[in-house]
């Protein structure tokens, strides 16, 4: 699909109109996911966001290379998407169907894609977090040069598992890079109401982490912070990386945060990493504004593909239910229709 100008090999331009591309396009994906919403043609109730947190998925992203995982947290669809995502596929993932990455089975909250490197998105808060220090483990012991990224958001700082994690990975010097998404809330809790310090990253230099903590409005800066920190986890040294932005909307779907106050909001939403790149890319970099737009276009055109793909696109057959689910060394479930026989009370 088309996806407007590029400015391939032109350097720090053309990088910053890569990372304008990235944001646009997590940005209106998550618009259309909201409208897929709204239209109920989304499976399940429970959709996160990523609106206002684009500079991270962006910035991590690009700073990645092909072979590097990552695992994300249920607010995941922006860094799936900055790692190569398919938005068709991710659509119909997201409306359960059977195009979509994990045959419709996965949804929003546990999208996977082994292929590239998507080791899983997690519903448990820092439940992905541990599963990049296996990855880590894995391509230190086969002396591959890859690094694993875990993404999370700042709810996973008050988590145990987040500590256990770093520690093993400093240890055992593993290629991992620790990336917390703070947009200031876990559900309807600020971080000054669940963090005693938000010196987060102190706390991950003092378990051996390199560590860095950046304004999410500032994707080149986020992009330059997650390079260095990359290079040093792949000559292991793990890293820590603290991304602030704001989180536009309400946790999810239904949520309008009522525990928010209107300037709060407003104050949030102008901490926007798109309208300030597109700043950039006018003054700083020259780039027209003509071109901008063109780059916005393409991504409307190639979101309202997938939105459309992914309504049209069949739901799984029901003898599909069981694929997938089970081990490939476990023994076969019983035929889908005992089964379902059996749960109805007919046999
Ligand atoms: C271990 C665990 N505790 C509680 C929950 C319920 N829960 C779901 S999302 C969420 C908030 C997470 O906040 P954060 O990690 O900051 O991510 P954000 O939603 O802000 O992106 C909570 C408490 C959960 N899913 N898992
Ligand atoms: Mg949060």
């Amino acid at each position: 699909m088309d996806q407007g100008p590029s400015r391939a090999g032109q350097g720090r331009s053309g990088l910053a109109l890569d990372l304008y591309r990235t944001m646009r396009r997590i940005r209106t994906f998550e618009e259309r996911v909201a409208e897929l919403f709204v239209r109920q043609q989304s499976a399940g109730s429970m959709l996160h966001l990523s609106i206002g947190e684009e500079g991270a998925a962006a910035g991590v992203g690009r700073a990645m290379v092909e072979g590097d995982s990552f695992t994300t947290h249920h607010r995941g669809h922006g860094v799936f998407l900055a790692r190569g995502g398919d938005p068709n596929r991710m659509m119909a993932e997201i409306a359960g169907k059977a195009a979509g990455y994990c045959g419709g089975k996965g949804g929003s909250m546990h999208i996977a894609d082994m292929a590239l490197g998507h080791l899983g998105a997690n519903a448990i808060v820092g439940g992905g977090i541990p599963a990049v220090v296996g990855a880590g483990l894995s391509y230190r012991r086969l002396r591959r040069p890859q690094v694993s990224v875990a993404f999370f958001g700042d709810g996973a700082m008050q988590q145990g598992i987040l500590y256990e994690s770093m520690n093993m990975a400093a240890l055992w010097r593993l290629p991992v890079l620790f990336v917390c998404i703070n947009n200031q809330y876990g559900m309807g809790t600020h971080i000054d109401r669940a963090s005693a310090s938000a010196a987060w990253d102190e706390r991950a230099r003092s378990f051996g982490l390199a560590a860095a903590m950046v304004d999410g409005e500032d994707t080149l800066a986020v992009y330059d912070a997650a390079s260095a920190l990359l290079a040093g986890a792949r000559d292991g040294i793990p890293g820590y990386l603290g991304v602030s932005c704001y989180r536009f909307h309400g946790h999810a779907r239904m949520d309008k945060s009522p525990y928010r106050d209107a300037a709060e909001e407003e104050a949030g939403r102008r901490r926007d990493p798109i309208a300030r790149m597109a700043n950039r890319l006018r003054g700083e970099f020259e780039v027209a504004g003509a071109e901008i737009e063109m780059v916005d276009a393409a991504a409307a055109a190639e979101m309202d593909t997938a939105m459309t793909f992914a309504i049209q696109a069949p739901l799984p057959e029901p003898a599909a239910m069981f694929t997938d689910v089970f081990a490939p060394d476990q023994p076969a479930p019983r035929p889908v229709a005992d089964r379902i026989a059996a749960a109805l009370g007919e046999s």
